[in-house]
């Protein structure tokens, strides 16, 4: 009966209008807004079905994070906060796809296979970002979970990574924190507070070269009402003055997408030489960081640098207090090599690459006890094991060890607690790569000055079929079309340091081509006869 009622609703009131198929892509369904309402309405749906699946609360996101304004999108959260589970998104594609008269069919089907109990209670948050489509696909969703009888709660305009946080925080009975907005931003700030207390009381109050300012270009998305919200809880900690807040068009000529393709400062900022600056993106789940040297020349710290940074500054924690946890690093063919390198031969601290996409990431970062992922693009997180907490913790209480790993074991906890284990988070980001620069007294140029980037160039080729392009494997191989590969082989074996790769998009029409070699022009020529290659 509940499906019957579905699919009349459905009919009725959320008709598929939009010929194409649409696929969960890797970060969800993405689409012009125009075609979404449909499928918002059985997300909505599907997430109450998925919610008694598991005995839990899950959540139902709507945005297109850096896509331009026009778009929209949906993905929905397991109950730990991770991403949909990988079958599930076959499961998404096919309901997403249906006629309208076939709906209840389907969803009868899904019911059997899975075994679900519609006499379960099914609770479902749904949270959004600041598009001006978002409000309304998200009232599509909300009517599908409430067809379907679950427990809606609507988070309103919020982070992406906010929404899993709230998603894992409710399921742990509050253990990670409350799931609440309060209780986010308490959560972050108490643990970047007590840090910095901590690093005050035993160097007092300058560090080195590090200045407590930062400029901030929030991409016009939900990181200006937010973090404006949060700055104010540490604001005698660290000084942000904000640009692109929300005034302009969201995510345009703004944000770490842009910044970070094209290696180039966000429009409509203001800043001097050597200001220390972020770029959030459209739904504040990644960030990068860049600064103008004195040449006024752009530098840009990404992802890799970052997962540099925290890699080192934990593995000398974990040396402090001489306990055994295996720490990794989780990158992908997009890392910069000589980010690579600094991990691997400096830091010495094994580095594994895998697929495109956070859930990849996510899920070999579980290997470790510490798993720090980050993608180039600036998405990224650090996992911590139950064993990695336990030994901390047993650490920091035990009275025969002396201060110094006691207090090493301190900072690895209040660190733990400044992190956003469920995804990436550009706030939580930002947090911990302010307070790694505070402990070490490290200015942006120190940070850079740990080893150099290798030159590179990221190019978009547009193909009739992105799809005829087959990667086999996470450092973007192909075996079609045939012969392709051994071409890009003997290109790059021309140029000093060189490599490059090429794969279809997950998220656009196009193919995308990333090249390096030791310098500039040799990374832009490499890249440009690779996408001719491709052509
Ligand atoms: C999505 C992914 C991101 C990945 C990007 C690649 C999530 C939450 N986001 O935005 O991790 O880097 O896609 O895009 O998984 P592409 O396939 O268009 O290169
Ligand atoms: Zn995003």
């Amino acid at each position: 009966a509940l499906a019957l009622a579905a699919e009349r609703k459905g009919k009725d009131d959320h008709p598929r209008t939009y010929g194409k198929e649409i696929d969960y892509g890797t970060a969800g369904f993405r689409s012009k807004a125009e075609h979404l309402d449909h499928i918002l309405y059985r997300m909505g749906i599907l997430a109450a079905l998925r919610s008694r699946v598991k005995g839990a609360t899950v959540g139902v996101m709507i945005t297109a994070s850096h896509n331009p304004v026009a778009d929209n999108g949906v993905k929905l959260i397991d109950p730990q906060g991770e991403m949909l589970e990988m079958s599930w998104e076959t499961i998404a594609t096919d309901l997403a796809n249906l006629n309208d008269n076939e709906l209840s069919a389907a969803l009868i089907h899904i019911i059997e296979k899975e075994n679900i109990d519609l006499a379960k209670p099914a609770s479902v948050f749904f949270g959004r970002d600041t598009r001006p489509s978002s409000e309304q696909l998200s009232n599509a969703a909300l009517e599908g979970s409430r067809v379907f009888n679950a427990d809606v709660k609507d988070f309103g305009i919020v982070t992406t990574p906010m929404l899993h946080y709230f998603v894992a925080a409710h399921n742990s009975n509050n253990e990670y924190g409350d799931p609440t907005v309060t209780g986010y931003f308490f959560k972050l700030t108490t643990a970047f507070r007590s840090f910095r207390e901590e690093i005050i009381s035993e160097k007092g109050p300058e560090s080195g070269n590090y200045q407590p300012a930062i400029v901030a270009d929030m991409a016009n998305g939900v990181g200006g009402p937010i973090m404006k919200q949060m700055s104010e809880l540490i604001k005698d900690l660290l000084t942000i003055e904000f640009f692109n807040t929300g005034e302009g068009e969201l995510n345009h000529e703004s944000g770490a997408d842009y910044v970070k393709v094209r290696q180039t400062l966000p429009k409509r900022v203001r800043i001097k030489s050597k200001d220390r600056c972020v770029s959030f993106d459209g739904d504040a789940d990644r960030i990068v960081y860049y600064y103008q040297d004195q040449s006024v020349k752009f530098r840009l710290l990404d992802g890799d640098r970052i997962a540099s940074l925290v890699a080192g500054y934990l593995r000398s924690l974990l040396d402090i207090m001489g306990i055994e946890l295996n720490i990794g690093v989780v990158q992908t063919a997009y890392a910069n090599g000589a980010s690579t390198k600094y991990i691997t031969e400096v830091l010495q601290i094994p580095v594994a690459c895998v697929y495109t996409g956070v859930k990849h990431l996510h899920h070999k970062a579980q290997e470790f006890d510490i798993g720090i992922y980050f993608e180039a693009n600036g998405h990224g997180t650090v996992l911590f094991s139950k064993k990695a907490k336990v030994l901390a913790k047993a650490a920091r209480e035990d009275k025969r060890l002396n201060g110094g790993k006691r207090g090493a074991a301190r900072k690895m906890l209040t660190f733990i607690d400044m992190v956003n284990e469920t995804t990436g988070d550009s706030i939580s980001d930002l947090l911990i790569v302010e307070t790694i620069l505070h402990a070490r007294g490290w200015s942006v140029e120190d940070w850079e000055n740990s080893y150099a980037d290798l030159p590179n160039r990221l190019l978009k080729v547009t193909v009739k079929d992105r799809n005829v392009i087959k990667v086999i494997d996470p450092e973007c191989h192909i075996s079609e079309p045939e012969g392709l590969q051994e071409d890009f082989d003997r290109l790059i074996s021309m140029f000093t340091q060189g490599r490059a790769f090429v794969r279809p998009s997950g998220t656009e029409d196009v193919v995308r081509v990333y090249a390096e070699a030791n310098t500039q022009s040799s990374a832009d020529k490499l890249a440009v006869h690779i996408a001719k290659l491709v052509h």
